[in-house]
C-alpha cells in the first residue's frame, strides 16, 4: 500500500532533519533549518541580491532528483534557525537599536498572549469565532516595523499585530471580539475582523482576497494625494488567498497604475485544511511577482529581522520607482485555522511539533535579544504575566458591556435608510414588541443599548 501523504511528508521531514544535523555536525555551527513546502531553497543575505523582477527560464526548468523546484527562489534570512547573525551578516545589515528590537519581541510576545486566552474563551462559548496567530508573529510584527504609523493596511484576518504594533489598545480588541458597544465597528463583523481609521487599518472582509484590488486602488489614491507621497499601502494575504481572480486584478491593476502597494503573502503551507503542494505548481508566489513585471522578494518569514528589512526595502522602493512589490513571507500556521478546524484531521500533531522547534520566529528573537544583553530570563516572566493579567481584565470589561442598541444595526450603510431596511426595521420594532417579554426574549434583550426599547417609535403598527 503507498504511504499516506502524512507519512510520506514526516519521514521526509526526519530524513531533513537528521541531515541537517549531520550537516551541522560536520561542517558549520549555524543551523540552517528549513522552510515548509521549500526546502531547497538557498538562503541569501544579500537584500539586493534576494530582489528579482525576470523570469529565470533556466532556473525554472531545474528539478531536484526527487521532483522538488531545484534550487527554486532564494530565501532572504539574517538569522539563523537558533537566532545568531548568519556569517557575513553586519551591523549595518539589521540596522537596528535595542529600544526597537526589544518592542518588536514584545509585540510578538503579546500575539500569543492574547490568542490562548481568547482561544479558550471561544471553547468556553464565551465568543463565538477565533483566529489565531500562533508560528506567524515574526513575519507580522516584522512587517508593521518596518511601516510608518500612516501606510495604510489591507488586511486578511491572521494580521492582528499590525494593530498592535500601531497600539490599538487591548480594550478595543476585546470589544471588537465581544462584539459591545465600544466596537469601532459597531459589532458588524465577525470576531477578529477589525478596522480602525486612526490606525490606517482598512476594515477585513471575510470574502478572500477581496483587499487585494482594493488596495491597489487605494495605492493609486496615495500617489495622487497631496501629502500622502511618502506613504505605501501594505496588502496582506494568505498563499491560498493567491488562487482568487482578485489576486490577479490586484496585481495586474497595482503593477500598470504603478502602485505603491507593497503585496505581503504569508505563505504558511496552508489554505485550511488544503497543504500548499496541493494549491499550486509553481514555486511559491513569489515565482508570479515576475509575470506582472513586478519587484518581488522571497523572505524567511520566521527571521522578524530579515522581514522587517524586506519591507523597509520594499517601501523605499515602492516610492522611488513607483512601482508595487512583491513579498512571499515564508512560515508555518502552527495554529488550526480558526476554531471551526481541527487541524489534526489533515496534519499530525507530531509535524506540528517539529514544526514549532525549527526556526520558531520567537525562539529567534529571544536568542537575539539575549545574546546582546537586551533581554533576560526575568523581563521575559515579568512580560508574559503582565499581559496574561492585561489581557484577562480586558476581557473581563468587555464581557460587561452591552451589544450596541438594536436600531443601530440599519444605520451607517446609506446617509439616508432606504425605503426596505426602514420595512425591515419596522418589522423588528413589531416583533420586539409582541415577543419582548417572552421568557427568551426577556433574557436577551437586557444584553442590548436601550433594551430593544428604542425600535418602539419605528412600529408601523
Ligand atoms: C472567496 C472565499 N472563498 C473561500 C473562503 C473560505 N476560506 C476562509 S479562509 C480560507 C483559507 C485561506 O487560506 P490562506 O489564504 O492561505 O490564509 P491562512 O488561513 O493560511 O492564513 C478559506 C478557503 C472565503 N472566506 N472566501
Ligand atoms: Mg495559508
Amino acid at each position: 500500500m503507498a504511504p499516506s501523504r502524512s507519512a510520506t511528508s514526516s519521514t521526509r521531514f526526519l530524513l531533513r532533519a537528521v541531515h541537517s544535523t549531520a550537516f551541522r555536525l560536520q561542517s558549520t555551527p549555524a543551523p540552517q533549518g528549513h522552510l515548509p513546502g521549500h526546502p531547497n531553497s538557498p538562503f541569501l543575505t544579500s537584500l539586493e541580491d534576494s530582489f528579482f523582477d525576470k523570469v529565470r527560464a533556466n532556473a525554472a526548468s531545474s528539478k531536484s532528483p526527487d521532483g522538488r523546484p531545484g534550487d527554486g527562489i532564494p530565501t532572504y534570512r539574517l538569522l539563523d534557525g537558533t537566532g545568531k547573525l548568519l556569517e557575513g551578516v553586519t551591523e549595518e545589515m539589521i540596522d537596528i537599536g535595542k529600544e526597537e528590537a526589544v518592542r518588536m519581541y514584545e509585540k510578538m510576545l503579546m500575539l500569543p498572549a492574547i490568542d490562548v486566552i481568547l482561544y479558550n474563551a471561544q471553547r468556553q462559548g464565551r465568543i463565538s469565532f477565533m483566529m489565531t496567530s500562533h508560528g506567524e508573529e515574526g513575519a507580522i510584527i516584522g512587517s508593521a516595523a518596518a511601516l510608518a504609523l500612516q501606510d495604510e493596511v489591507f488586511a486578511q484576518y491572521r494580521e492582528m499585530g499590525v494593530l498592535l504594533w500601531r497600539d490599538f489598545p487591548l480594550d478595543l480588541v476585546m470589544n471588537q471580539v465581544f462584539g459591545t458597544e465600544g466596537d469601532l465597528g459597531k459589532a458588524r463583523q465577525m470576531p477578529i475582523h477589525f478596522g480602525s481609521t486612526k490606525h490606517h487599518f482598512h476594515t477585513i472582509s471575510s470574502p478572500l482576497a477581496t483587499q487585494i484590488p482594493q488596495a491597489a486602488g487605494a495605492g493609486f489614491a496615495l500617489k495622487r494625494t497631496k501629502g500622502r507621497e511618502d506613504n505605501v499601502v501594505i496588502c496582506y494575504f494568505g498563499e491560498g488567498a493567491a488562487s482568487e481572480g482578485d489576486f490577479h486584478a490586484g496585481m495586474n491593476l497595482a503593477a500598470t497604475k504603478k502602485s505603491p502597494v507593497i503585496f505581503f503573502v504569508r505563505n504558511n503551507g496552508f489554505a485550511i485544511s488544503t497543504p500548499a503542494s496541493e494549491q499550486f505548481c509553481g514555486d511559491g508566489i513569489a515565482s508570479r511577482g515576475p509575470g506582472y513585471g513586478m519587484l518581488t522578494i522571497r523572505v524567511d518569514g520566521n527571521d522578524a529581522l530579515a522581514v522587517r528589512s524586506a519591507v523597509k526595502s520594499a517601501k523605499a522602493k515602492a516610492l522611488k520607482y513607483h512601482r508595487p512589490i512583491l513579498i512571499e513571507a515564508m512560515t508555518y500556521r502552527v495554529g488550526h485555522h480558526s476554531t471551526s478546524d481541527d487541524s489534526s484531521a489533515y496534519r499530525s500533531k507530531k509535524a506540528v511539533e517539529d514544526w514549532k522547534r525549527i526556526d520558531n520566529p520567537l525562539h529567534r528573537m529571544r536568542n537575539f535579544l539575549t545574546d546582546r544583553g537586551w533581554w533576560s530570563d526575568e523581563r521575559e516572566e515579568e512580560i508574559k504575566k503582565h499581559y496574561r493579567s492585561e489581557v484577562i481584565a480586558a476581557m473581563g470589561r468587555a464581557e460587561k458591556r452591552k451589544r450596541p442598541s438594536l436600531s443601530s444595526m440599519f444605520e451607517d450603510t446609506y446617509a439616508e435608510i432606504p425605503e426596505h431596511l426602514q420595512e425591515q426595521r419596522a418589522e423588528l420594532a413589531r416583533l420586539v414588541h409582541l415577543y419582548g417579554k417572552s421568557e427568551q426574549w426577556s433574557k436577551e434583550l437586557p444584553k442590548y443599548v436601550d433594551e430593544g426599547k428604542d425600535l418602539e417609535q419605528y412600529r408601523r403598527e
